[in-house]
C-alpha cells in the first residue's frame, strides 16, 4: 500500500508484521519510509515498537536522499545519523549505496536474526534524470512534452548501458 500521510505506512507495516506473527504466516513486509517522513513522530513509535516486539519479519527501509519536499532535511528538523539511531532503538542496521542493485539484493535477502534489519539506502532524488538531480527543488517539477522526451531518453540510455 502506499499512504499519503507521511508516518502512517510504518504503523500499518507494523500491524501486518505482528498480525503475519500471530497467524503463523511465514513472510515479510518491507517499509519504505523517506528520510522527511523521519521527521514524523509516528515513524519512531513503530521504531521501537519492531525492536521491542523483535518483528525480525519486517525490513525497514529507509530512502535517505537528504532532501523532503521545501529543503534540505537537515535544515527543516534534523535527523542526524541514521544508523545510529537504528541501531540505538535496538535494529541491525546498515547503509548502502541506494542505486547499487547488488548491494541493495545482498541486503533484502540478508535473514534477520536476533534483530530486525534497517536498511538505509543513501540515494539521490531524481537518480537517472540529469536536470532533475541538478535542480534542488525536484520534490515535483512541471515539464512540456519535449523536455520530458529528453529525460526519457536519457534514462533509456543509461537503461540501455546497464543491460550491456
Ligand atoms: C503528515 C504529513 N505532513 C506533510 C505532508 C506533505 N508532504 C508530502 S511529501 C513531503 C516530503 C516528504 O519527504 P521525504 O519523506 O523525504 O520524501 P521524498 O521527498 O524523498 O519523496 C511532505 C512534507 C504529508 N503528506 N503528510
Amino acid at each position: 500500500m502506499t499512504t499519503g500521510s507521511l508516518g502512517q505506512g510504518t504503523s500499518t507495516a507494523v500491524g501486518l508484521a505482528l498480525g503475519d506473527r500471530l497467524q503463523g504466516r511465514d513472510c515479510r513486509t518491507f517499509l519504505i519510509v523517506g528520510d522527511g517522513e523521519a521527521e514524523e513522530g509516528q515513524v519512531w513509535e513503530a521504531a521501537m515498537f519492531t525492536a521491542a516486539k523483535k518483528l525480525t519479519n519486517l525490513v525497514w527501509i529507509i530512502d535517505w536522499n537528504k532532501k523532503q519536499l521545501d529543503g534540505y532535511v537537515k535544515d527543516i528538523n534534523d535527523p542526524g545519523d541514521f544508523q545510529a539511531k537504528f541501531e540505538a532503538f535496538g535494529f541491525d542496521a546498515v547503509t548502502v549505496d541506494g542505486h547499487d542493485v547488488e548491494k541493495l539484493y545482498e541486503a533484502l535477502t540478508k535473514k534477520a536474526e536476533e534483530k530486525p534489519i534497517a536498511i538505509i539506502l543513501d540515494s539521490v532524488k531524481g537518480k537517472g534524470v540529469t536536470a532533475v538531480e541538478e535542480t534542488m527543488a525536484n520534490h515535483s517539477m512541471k515539464v512540456g512534452p519535449e523536455v520530458f522526451d529528453g529525460w526519457l531518453a536519457e534514462l533509456r540510455e543509461k537503461q540501455a548501458a546497464m543491460k550491456a
